[in-house]
């Protein structure tokens, strides 16, 4: 009776966690308080996801169809690396209405999707992966505003966009999205 008191009280202690939480496991199928704390350790760092809570460092980049088409793809990367940022990787291509499509996919509700998607197949584009210490924000600040009738002076958009859809280049606006953005364009073996 005891022994099963005390499960229960276990049992509802835990009952918040989901049913891969190991002392659980272990209650429900041995009915005996059996500690496992390899697997506690595991669970508890898949819980709290170290890996994103920490900065990587790294932002990614494309320079877009307008600054390419107007030869600024040189200007470009000289400003991005004197600001310094290092060039893990990089690549000339062409997005195609479809992946320039799932590229933009979290902007589909958004009435210039379909202008956006179109604009960004209609020439190629430079990709990278950039590394710099708060590489997220410093980059965004080296890019300047959205609107490059907005941006700062000396900013890339500033100096080399023309308007807000044809705004020259691309920058990621966060570690998670600069890491699913990255491996859109590049495999392990691209990266230096
Ligand atoms: P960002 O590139 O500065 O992060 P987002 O809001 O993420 O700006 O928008 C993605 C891209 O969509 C912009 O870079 C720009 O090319 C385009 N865009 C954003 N807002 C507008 C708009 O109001 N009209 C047309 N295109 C836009
Ligand atoms: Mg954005």
């Amino acid at each position: 009776m005891e022994i099963n008191r005390i499960i229960q009280n276990k049992k509802s202690s835990v009952s918040h966690l989901e049913p891969d939480y190991p002392l659980l496991t272990s209650i429900r199928d041995r009915k005996t308080m059996f500690i496992d704390y390899s697997s506690i350790k595991t669970y508890f760092c898949k819980k709290i996801d170290i890996k994103s809570t920490m900065s990587t460092n790294r932002t990614f980049t494309m320079i877009k169809p307008d600054a390419v088409a107007n030869g600024h793809i040189g200007s470009i990367i000289n400003d991005i690396t004197n600001a310094g940022f290092k060039i893990i990787a990089l690549k000339y291509t062409k997005l195609t209405d479809e992946t320039a499509g799932q590229f933009y996919a979290v902007h589909a509700e958004r009435p210039f999707y379909k202008d956006l998607v179109s604009f960004m197949s209609s020439g190629p584009i430079v990709a990278a992966i950039l590394e710099k210490d708060n590489a997220i924000e410093d980059f965004r600040k080296l890019i300047g505003a959205t609107n490059p009738a907005e941006a700062a002076e000396g900013t890339i958009r500033q100096k080399y966009a023309k308007s807000i859809d044809a705004n020259a280049v691309h920058g990621s606006d966060s570690d998670e999205n600069a890491e699913i953005e990255g491996n859109f364009f590049f495999k392990a073996d691209e990266r230096f």
